[in-house]
C-alpha cells in the first residue's frame, strides 16, 4: 500500500428535503469534519467535498407534500443546509449540489462510459404501475408489508424497521404512495447492473483489501459493522440491481429510447461527489482528476449506517467498471443517534434542527460539536439529551476548559498587565513538577492524531480534554496566587507555561471546537497554528501582549434546558412507536394526528366558554341530550348533545363547558342545536369535561 500523498474526504450528500438536524451532524459532518481539521492542521493535503442531493423520491414525494415543485424544494433546502454548515464550522472545500447543469454532464458521461463498457444489461420486465397518478413505482413510491418483519410500512426499496433491503415485487399488499391505490404490473425497460459478476473481487477486496494483485487498504481499519453489513450482503448474493427509473425529476438517460427515464439516483449521487470536485477545480484552478485517479489519494466516505452498502460495495462496483478510478480506502460509518430516549423522526418532528439551534443559542456553536463528539455513535447507536448537552458544558466545557484559561488570563492580566511573562530557572523540585508536566503534555497531540487517524473521535476529544485538566491540576499544584508575593520567579514560570499549555489547547481542540480554537489564538495574540506547534518552544514570546480575560463558555441553567424538553414535547405529535431504548420512557399513543391546518382556518372557529342553565333528555333518542347553554348572549342557547349515557341531566347545570358556537346550526330529533359541546374522553372512554383553570364568565373566548 503506498502512503497517502493526499486525502479526498466525501461527506453523504443530504437530500435537499428537510433540514439538518443533530442526527445528520453526528452521523456523517461532524466527524469527516474532526477528521479533515486534524489532517490539515498536520500540513496534509486534503479535500473536503460535500452537496446536496437533489434528486429521488425524497424530493418529489416532499414536493407533493408541499404541494410546489421539486425545483422549489431543492431551491429552498440547499440554501437552509449550505448556512447551517457553515453556521457549524463544517469547512467543506466545496457544498455543490445534484441539480447542476456540471453534474446532469458528469453523470451522462460516466453512464454512457459504463454502457460502452458493457457494465449494464437491458432488461424489460414486469413493474408496478400506479394507474391514477400515471407513473411506475419504485423505492420510495410504492410500500407494502415488509416481508422479513411485517412492518405494514415498507418502501421499496428498504423496510427501515428490520433494515432488510427490498425490491417492490418483494412487499405484500403494495400500495402507491402517490396516490394510495392498488398498482398494477406493466412492462417496462430499464439498465441493470449485473453486480453478480462482480461478487468475487469484491468479496476479496472488501474483506482482504487485495485488488488486481495489490493491496488497496487494510481491512483491520474497517470498523466492525462496516464489514459486517458488506459480508452479509455478499452472503445473500449479489444481484442485478436496475441503474435507471421511470421519473422526470432526475438526470435523464443519455441513449435514443431512454425518453422519460431517469437515472436511478443511487447511481447519480455518489457521482455527485465527483461533479462537486470538478466544480471545485473550475472555481479555484485546481486539477479534480488527481484526487480521484492518482493511485497515491486516499478516499474516504464519511456517512451514516443507511448508506453502508452503496458507497461500500455499488458505488466501487460503478468505479471499477467505469475505470480509471481509485477505490475508497475506507468508509468510516457511524450508527445513528437517537434523541431524548426516541429516535429521530423528520416527519414527527422529534429532532433538534441545526438552523433552530442557531437561533436559540447564537454563538454556541461549539458547545453543540462539543457536546455530539462527545457522544458520537461511532461503534453503536448513541443518544443525545438537553440534559447531558447541559452537563457537558457546564461539567466540562465551563469547568474545565474555561476555568483554567480564565485563571490563567486574570492572573497575567493581574500580575504582569496582560504581558506573556519571562520564566525564570527552577529549583530542583520545581524542574521536576515541569518535567513531570510536559511529560505528559507531550505525548498529548500525537494520541489525539492517532485516534482521530483510526476514526476514534471520542478518544481523540478525551485525551485533548486531558490537556486542560492537567492545566488545571498544575494552577492547583502550584497555586500561583499564593506564592505571588514570596516566589514571584516561580508565578512567572508557573503563568509561562500556562501560557503555553493554552496555546496548546488551541491545537488539540481546534478539529472539535473551531471558534473556542480561533478565540483562544487571538487571546494569546497568535495567528494560526499547525499541529507540530502544540508545545513548540519559543511560541509564546516573553514581553508580547495578551488579551483580557473572557469567559469562553457560559453555565446552562435548568430553566433554559426545561425549556428545550418542552418545546420538543410540544412539537411533537404523540403516535405510537417503540421506545428506542430499554430505560426510555414508554410513550402512550394516542389516535393519529390530522392534518395541519392554516391560522386562518384556525380562526375561523369560534369556541367559548358556556355555562350550562338546564339539561333534559330527548324523548325517544337515548344518547342525546337538550341543553340550554349561556355563552353570553342575551338569551341562552339550545344546544343537542350526545352525552346522554355519560351524564344524568340533574348533574349537569352549573358546570362549565367548551362551546363551539358557530357550527352549522342543525336538527336532531326535531330540536335545533345552535353549537357543540366539546369534550375528551378519560382512559375507559367516559366522556369528561374540559374546563377552565378557574371560573370564566359565559361567552370567554378560547384561542
Ligand atoms: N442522500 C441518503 C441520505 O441522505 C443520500 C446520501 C447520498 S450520498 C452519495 O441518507
Ligand atoms: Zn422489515
Amino acid at each position: 500500500m503506498k502512503s497517502p500523498a493526499r486525502t479526498t474526504v466525501t461527506a453523504a450528500l443530504p437530500y435537499a428535503n428537510g433540514p439538518l438536524h443533530i442526527g445528520h451532524i453526528a452521523g456523517a459532518y461532524l466527524p469527516a469534519d474532526i477528521y479533515v481539521r486534524s489532517l490539515r492542521a498536520r500540513g496534509k493535503e486534503v479535500l473536503f467535498i460535500c452537496g446536496s442531493d437533489e434528486h429521488g423520491a425524497a424530493i418529489t414525494l416532499r414536493a407533493l407534500k408541499e404541494g410546489t415543485t421539486p425545483q422549489a424544494i431543492v431551491d429552498k433546502y440547499h440554501a437552509l443546509m449550505g448556512k447551517a454548515f457553515v453556521d457549524f464550522g463544517i469547512g467543506f472545500d466545496i457544498y455543490h449540489r445534484t441539480s447542476s447543469e456540471l453534474h446532469r454532464k458528469t453523470s451522462q458521461e460516466f453512464f454512457l462510459q459504463l454502457n460502452a463498457n458493457g457494465a449494464f444489461t437491458e432488461n424489460t420486465e414486469e413493474q408496478y404501475y400506479d394507474t391514477e397518478a400515471k407513473q411506475f413505482l419504485a423505492d420510495r413510491y410504492i410500500m407494502g408489508t415488509c416481508p422479513h418483519c411485517g412492518n405494514p410500512d415498507a418502501y421499496g426499496d428498504q423496510c427501515e424497521k428490520c433494515g432488510s433491503a427490498l425490491s417492490p415485487k418483494d412487499l405484500i399488499d403494495p400500495r402507491s404512495t402517490l396516490s394510495g391505490s392498488k398498482p398494477v404490473l406493466k412492462p417496462t425497460k430499464h439498465w441493470y447492473l449485473p453486480m453478480e459478476r462482480s461478487q468475487q473481487w469484491m468479496q476479496e477486496w472488501i474483506n482482504t483489501g487485495m485488488l488486481d494483485g495489490a493491496q488497496q487498504h487494510d481491512p483491520a481499519e474497517w470498523k466492525p459493522q462496516v464489514l459486517g453489513q458488506c459480508n452479509s450482503w455478499l452472503k445473500e448474493g449479489l444481484r442485478p440491481r436496475a441503474m435507471t427509473r421511470d421519473l422526470s425529476w432526475g438526470v435523464p438517460v443519455p441513449l435514443p429510447g431512454a425518453e422519460g427515464k431517469a437515472l436511478y439516483v443511487w447511481l447519480d449521487a455518489p457521482i455527485g461527489y465527483i461533479s462537486a470536485t470538478k466544480q471545485w477545480a473550475l472555481d479555484t484552478g485546481g486539477d479534480w482528476e488527481k484526487w480521484w485517479k492518482a493511485d497515491d489519494t486516499r478516499l474516504l466516505h464519511f456517512i451514516g449506517k443507511d448508506n453502508i452498502v452503496f458507497h461500500a460495495i455499488i458505488f466501487p462496483i460503478l468505479l471499477k467498471q467505469h475505470g480509471g478510478f481509485i477505490l475508497p480506502q475506507n468508509v468510516p460509518a457511524n450508527e445513528f443517534l437517537n434523541l431524548e430516549g426516541q429516535k429521530l423522526s423528520t416527519s414527527r418532528n422529534w429532532a433538534v434542527w441545526l438552523h433552530e439551534y442557531i437561533e436559540r443559542w447564537p454563538d454556541r456553536q461549539d458547545e453543540l460539536r462539543y457536546a455530539l463528539a462527545t457522544i458520537l455513535p461511532e461503534f453503536r447507536d448513541s443518544e443525545f439529551t438537553w440534559k447531558d448537552f447541559q452537563d457537558k458544558n457546564n461539567n466540562e466545557l465551563v469547568a474545565i476548559i474555561g476555568n483554567f484559561v480564565q485563571r490563567v488570563f486574570v492572573l497575567c492580566n493581574k500580575y504582569y498587565g496582560g504581558k506573556v511573562p519571562e520564566p525564570a530557572p527552577s529549583n530542583a523540585a520545581q524542574g521536576e513538577q515541569d518535567t513531570v508536566l510536559w511529560g505528559e503534555l507531550s505525548a498529548i497531540p500525537g494520541k489525539v492524531a492517532e485516534d482521530i487517524d483510526k476514526f476514534r473521535f471520542r478518544d481523540a476529544l478525551l485525551t485533548a480534554m486531558n490537556a486542560a485538566r492537567l492545566g488545571n491540576k498544575y494552577l492547583t499544584d502550584t497555586e500561583p496566587w499564593k506564592l505571588h508575593k514570596t516566589d514571584p520567579d516561580r508565578v512567572r514560570t508557573v503563568l509561562f507555561n500556562s501560557l503555553r499549555i493554552t496555546a496548546a489547547l488551541s491545537v488539540v481542540l481546534e478539529p472539535f471546537l473551531p471558534f473556542t480554537a480561533q478565540k483562544l489564538r487571538a487571546m494569546l495574540g497568535l495567528g494560526e497554528l499547525n499541529w507540530g506547534d502544540a508545545l513548540r518552544e519559543g511560541l509564546m514570546v516573553p514581553g508580547a501582549a495578551i488579551a483580557e480575560a473572557v469567559h469562553l463558555f457560559k453555565p446552562i441553567s435548568d430553566e433554559e434546558i426545561a425549556a428545550e424538553v418542552d418545546r420538543l414535547k410540544s412539537n411533537t405529535p404523540v403516535v405510537q412507536q417503540p421506545p428506542a431504548t430499554a430505560t426510555a420512557p414508554v410513550i402512550t399513543p394516542g389516535p393519529a394526528m390530522k392534518a395541519n391546518i392554516g391560522f386562518d382556518e384556525f380562526t375561523k372557529l369560534d369556541i367559548r366558554i358556556g355555562t350550562i342553565k338546564e339539561a333534559e333528555k330527548v324523548p325517544k333518542a337515548d344518547k342525546l341530550l337538550k341543553l340550554s347553554i349561556d355563552v353570553g348572549e342575551t338569551a341562552p342557547r339550545t344546544i343537542v348533545s350526545g352525552i346522554a349515557q355519560h351524564f344524568a341531566p340533574d348533574e349537569l347545570p352549573g358546570k362549565q363547558v367548551l362551546v363551539l358556537c358557530n357550527l352549522e346550526p342543525r336538527k336532531m330529533r326535531g330540536v335545533e342545536s345552535q353549537g357543540m359541546v366539546l369534550m375528551a374522553e378519560d382512559a375507559e372512554g367516559k366522556l369528561v369535561f374540559v374546563q377552565p383553570g378557574s371560573a370564566v364568565p359565559p361567552g370567554g373566548e378560547v384561542r
